[in-house]
């Protein structure tokens, strides 16, 4: 049993959004048509509370994109985005949605950043999203969105740490930064996750 997870597709993750991935927009049609290809569709959105400490503006003296230690662990600080009920947390309108079973959250400790949608992270807690799939019988887990380098990433990472056939959908994911997501790509193979493109999953050969 196959799920899609579709990561943060939200406006404050699009071209005009306040931490926008380049062509963030491109990967919404995609997702769009992969979406009857699989048994399970599930979302997750950042949603942070107002001052987060991923945030920049939450430490003085430091501009977004400076990287500080935090519980003792490296932290981006990224200028303020996805704050709970705001619209640029919202799943971006042209998302086709009526297919997503659950959305599961996450940042939402005021301390801790979250790029998982598994684990905040440092491991600490879980959002029970392993627990759901595995309850679902899901035993294959194909991630895609935004942004590649960060969210889908750690993302397909923890997915693979949790047992499940892990494939990251290359072309239906934009990364912030196209090196960090070269190195990404190439940890996950090296961890024993897949890179796949769309093509591949809507005219399998
Ligand atoms: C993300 C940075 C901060 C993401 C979320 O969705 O990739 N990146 N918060
Ligand atoms: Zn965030």
């Amino acid at each position: 049993m196959k799920a899609l997870l579709v990561i943060d597709v939200q406006n404050d993750f699009v071209p005009g959004g306040a931490l926008a991935v380049p062509a963030g927009d491109e990967v919404i049609s995609l997702l769009n048509e992969l979406q009857p290809h699989f048994d399970l569709v599930v979302a997750t959105q950042d949603w942070h509370p107002h001052h987060h400490k991923s945030f920049a503006s939450s430490h003085a003296g430091h501009q977004p994109f400076d990287v500080v230690k935090l519980h003792g662990a490296d932290q981006v600080l990224w200028p303020d985005h996805c704050e709970q009920g705001t619209a640029g947390a919202d799943l971006h309108k042209d998302l086709v949605t009526n297919k997503i079973e659950a959305i599961f959250r996450k940042g939402t400790d005021p301390e801790i950043d979250s790029y998982s949608g598994f684990f905040d992270n440092g491991h600490q807690k879980s959002t029970g999203l392993a627990d759901y799939l595995r309850g679902k019988g899901i035993n294959q887990v194909y991630v895609a969105g935004l942004a590649g380098d960060y969210c889908v990433y750690f993302t397909a990472k923890d997915a693979l740490q949790e047992g499940f056939d892990t494939f990251l959908i290359e072309d239906a994911s934009r990364p912030i930064d196209p090196e960090g997501f070269e190195k990404a790509k190439e940890d996950l193979q090296r961890l024993g996750g897949k890179i796949v493109q769309s093509i591949d999953l809507l005219h399998p050969s």
